[in-house]
């Protein structure tokens, strides 16, 4: 099954080219890399063009402005299945996801699973580098997601994804608003409920060395807040 590897940029200039470097050689013929870049300051929309002029499996989106990791995602996802990818995979571009890990997340689309979750909280996952607090928000939030959405997932807040076509077709993604953890979450809940398989396999989460965190108090009020309104059906 052919798979992009959508991959949202902000001010990524220094990991991107490495990144499709680690790329090239896990894909397989037919795959593709979207980098969905929001106007980044300091120049990695204009290195992807590069990077998209002289590597035929990459392809560039540019928005105009940053809106937040789920626009970015919702926006990536509609090019890539108009393309006709089969496997749409999330992915940062900070080699916090390992990219050899991508075959193995295609492969767990390919035996079955209609959704599949690169989760640090299963056994044989992990996060490495990662000082207290954030180990704590990301365990909190796994707690506090469990506890509203029942969805018998280890690791709902993961960023490293796989989905089948299938299921962003059968999801209005139009109507998914959140920008961060709640995206991610929100997007998963929404395939437990169509009825989707989500399988979880273990990843070791490695904290970025080059570039920012655009993570924010705002991206995890969001989370705290929505997440009980999902539980409702708003
Ligand atoms: N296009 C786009 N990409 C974004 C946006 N926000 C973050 N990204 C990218 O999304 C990926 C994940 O963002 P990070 O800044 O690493 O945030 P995070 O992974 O939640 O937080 P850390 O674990 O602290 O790194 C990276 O490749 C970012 O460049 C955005 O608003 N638009
Ligand atoms: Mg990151």
């Amino acid at each position: 099954m052919r798979a992009t590897v959508c991959l949202p940029t902000y001010n990524e200039r220094e990991n991107l080219p490495r990144m499709i470097e680690a790329l090239r050689p896990v894909l397989r013929d037919g795959d593709r890399v979207l980098v969905i870049d929001d106007n980044s300051p300091d120049g990695t929309g204009e290195v992807a063009d590069e990077l998209a002029a002289a590597h035929p499996f990459v392809a560039v989106l540019h928005r105009p402005h940053k809106e937040g990791l789920g626009r970015a995602y919702i926006a990536g996802f509609e090019r890539a299945l108009a393309e006709g990818a089969e496997l749409l995979l999330e992915m940062d571009c900070d080699f916090s996801h390992d990219p050899a890990d991508v075959p193995r997340l295609i492969e767990a689309a390919e035996n079955g699973a209609d959704l599949v979750l690169g989760s640090r909280y299963v056994p044989g996952g992990g996060t490495r580098n990662w000082g207290l607090a954030r180990r704590l928000i990301s365990r909190g939030g796994s707690v506090y997601t469990g506890l509203f959405l029942h969805m018998g997932v280890k690791d709902p807040t993961g960023g490293f994804k796989c989905f089948r076509r299938q299921v962003l077709e059968q999801l209005d993604l139009d109507s998914v608003t959140p920008r961060g953890y709640a995206f991610q979450i929100e997007m998963t809940y929404r395939a437990k409920q169509a009825g989707f398989k989500v399988v979880e396999i273990p990843i070791t989460f490695v904290d970025r060395v080059v570039g920012q965190s655009k993570m924010s108090r705002s991206v995890v009020l969001e989370a705290i807040w929505r997440v009980p309104l999902l539980r409702v059906g708003r």
